[in-house]
C-alpha cells in the first residue's frame, strides 16, 4: 500500500464518522479513501450517506455503513433531509461511541453534525469540516445560504480546505474568521500501474493516441471545450477521445461529437467506479473546467503517468506543474490547449518526459503523507475541551 507508512499511525484508536456525497464526485472519493486508510491504521470508521459510496464497495475490517433515510412522510411532502441527516448522526454517533464527525461539505453536513453535537452532548463529539469547492464557491456564497454556511465553518471544532486557493476563496466570500487548515487530496501510487506512454513514433501517423476526459459533466467542466480541442488536435493527429461520465452536459456534448463529424472517434464510457484501469488508455487528460477547487481526476491521471492539460484556474495550478508535468491555459483558450496536446505528444522522449514527472509529482500527494495530518488534526481537536 502507497510507499510505505511513511509516518506511523496514530498510537491513538480512534472512532470516526465520516459523512459524504455517495455520488461519483471527488468529495466523496476522497471521504471514501480517507475512511478506507484510517481503517487500516486501526481506527473504527462508520460512514454516514444516503446511498452506499461508489468507492466503498465490501466493507473492510472496522468500517461500516449507515444509510440516511430519503424516506417521503405522509404528511411533510418534502421531508427535511438535513434533519433526518442529524437524526442519522446522533444515533450513529450513540451506537458507535463516535468522537469525530468529519463532515465532507458544509452544506447540510456540517449544520447538521453541529445539530448532532448539540443533541448528544454525553458524547463530546468533536466536528471536522472538509471545504470541496462547489459547497462554498456556489451554494454556501448563495446570499440566502451564506449565514447557514458562516455558522457551520465558525462552529465547527476544525476546518480543512482541499487547496489554498479554496481556502483564500472562502475568507474572500464568507465572512469567517476561523482558521481553516490546507490538507490536499490524495492518491495511493501503488494503485496507479505505470506503463510506457504511447505517442507517434516519427514520421508515420500509423498510431492513434486517446485524449481522455472524465467528469460529471456539469456545465461548469465545458464539455463543448473537450470536443474543441480534440477537434483541433486530430488536425494534427490522428487521435481518439475518451469521455467518462455522465451529467446534464451529455446529451449536448454528444450534439456536438455528431455535428463536428467525430462520432466513430469517441468513446463514451459511462460513470465508472474505478477510473485507474481507463487511465491506462490515455496519453493526455483534458481538464478544461470553469473552475475547481484541486482537481482530483487530474491527480489521478497524473498518478498513472498521464500528463494534463487544463485551465489555469483554482486549485489546479497547485496540482499541475505548467510546463513540467502538463500545461495550463485560460478559461476557453481552446486553440492554446490543443498547442499544448500536440507538444505534450510530440515525440516519444517528451512524452516519457512529461509521464515521469507527473508521476514523480503525484507521489507528494501520497496518502502517506495527507492521512496523518487528518489523524492530527482529530487528535488536536479531542484534545480540545
Ligand atoms: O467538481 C465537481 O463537480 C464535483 C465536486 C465534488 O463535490 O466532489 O468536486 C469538488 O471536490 C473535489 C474533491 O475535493 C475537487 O477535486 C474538485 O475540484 C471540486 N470541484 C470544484 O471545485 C468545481
Amino acid at each position: 500500500m502507497g510507499t510505505g507508512h511513511a509516518e506511523p499511525a496514530s498510537e491513538r484508536h480512534m472512532r470516526i464518522g465520516i459523512c459524504c456525497y455517495p455520488t461519483a464526485g471527488g468529495s466523496g472519493v476522497v471521504a471514501t479513501e480517507l475512511g478506507k486508510h484510517l481503517a487500516e491504521r486501526g481506527h473504527s470508521v462508520a460512514f454516514i450517506s444516503y446511498a452506499n459510496p461508489l468507492r466503498l464497495g465490501e466493507l473492510p475490517p472496522r468500517v461500516c455503513y449507515h444509510e440516511v433515510d430519503q424516506e417521503n412522510h405522509a404528511l411533510l411532502k418534502q421531508f427535511p433531509h438535513s434533519l433526518s441527516l442529524t437524526a442519522k448522526m446522533v444515533e450513529v454517533a450513540r451506537t458507535h461511541k463516535l468522537q469525530v464527525m468529519h463532515v465532507h461539505y458544509a452544506i447540510p453536513f456540517a449544520a447538521a453534525a453541529i445539530m448532532a453535537r448539540q443533541i448528544a452532548p454525553e458524547l463530546n463529539l468533536k466536528v471536522v469540516t472538509t471545504l470541496h469547492g462547489t459547497d462554498i464557491t456556489l451554494v454556501g456564497s448563495s446570499p440566502s445560504f451564506k449565514p447557514v454556511t458562516q455558522w457551520s465553518i465558525e462552529q465547527s471544532d476544525a476546518v480543512t480546505a482541499v487547496s489554498r486557493y479554496l481556502r483564500d476563496e472562502t475568507y474572500r466570500q464568507i465572512p469567517v474568521k476561523k482558521d481553516i487548515q490546507v490538507v490536499y487530496n490524495f492518491i495511493d501510487p501503488d494503485r496507479h500501474e505505470v506503463r510506457n506512454p504511447r505517442c507517434i513514433p516519427e514520421k508515420t501517423s500509423e498510431r492513434q493516441v486517446t485524449l481522455m476526459h472524465i467528469s460529471n459533466f456539469r456545465p461548469l467542466k465545458r464539455t463543448e471545450d473537450v470536443v474543441r480541442i480534440f477537434a483541433r488536435v486530430r488536425e494534427s493527429m490522428d487521435a481518439r477521445l475518451v469521455l467518462v461520465g455522465d451529467g446534464p452536459e451529455y446529451g449536448r456534448t454528444r450534439e456536438l461529437v455528431d455535428s463536428m463529424g467525430l462520432s466513430k472517434v469517441v468513446r463514451y464510457v459511462g460513470v465508472v467506479d474505478e477510473v485507474v484501469p481507463l487511465l491506462k488508455a490515455a496519453d493526455v487528460l483534458l481538464l478544461p473546467s470553469e473552475t475547481e477547487s484541486f482537481g482530483l481526476v487530474a491527480l489521478e491521471a497524473m498518478a498513472s503517468g498521464v500528463p494534463v492539460v487544463a485551465s489555469d484556474v483554482g486549485g489546479l495550478p497547485e496540482v499541475v506543474e505548467h510546463g513540467v508535468t502538463g500545461f495550463l491555459a485560460p478559461v476557453g483558450d481552446i486553440n492554446a490547449m490543443a498547442g499544448y496536446c500536440l507538444q505534450l505528444l510530440e515525440d516519444c522522449s517528451s512524452a516519457r518526459r512529461y509521464a515521469t514527472a507527473a508521476r514523480a509529482r503525484a507521489s507528494l500527494f501520497d496518502y502517506a503523507k495527507i492521512i496523518p495530518q487528518y489523524e492530527r488534526i482529530y487528535e488536536q481537536v479531542l484534545a480540545g475541551p
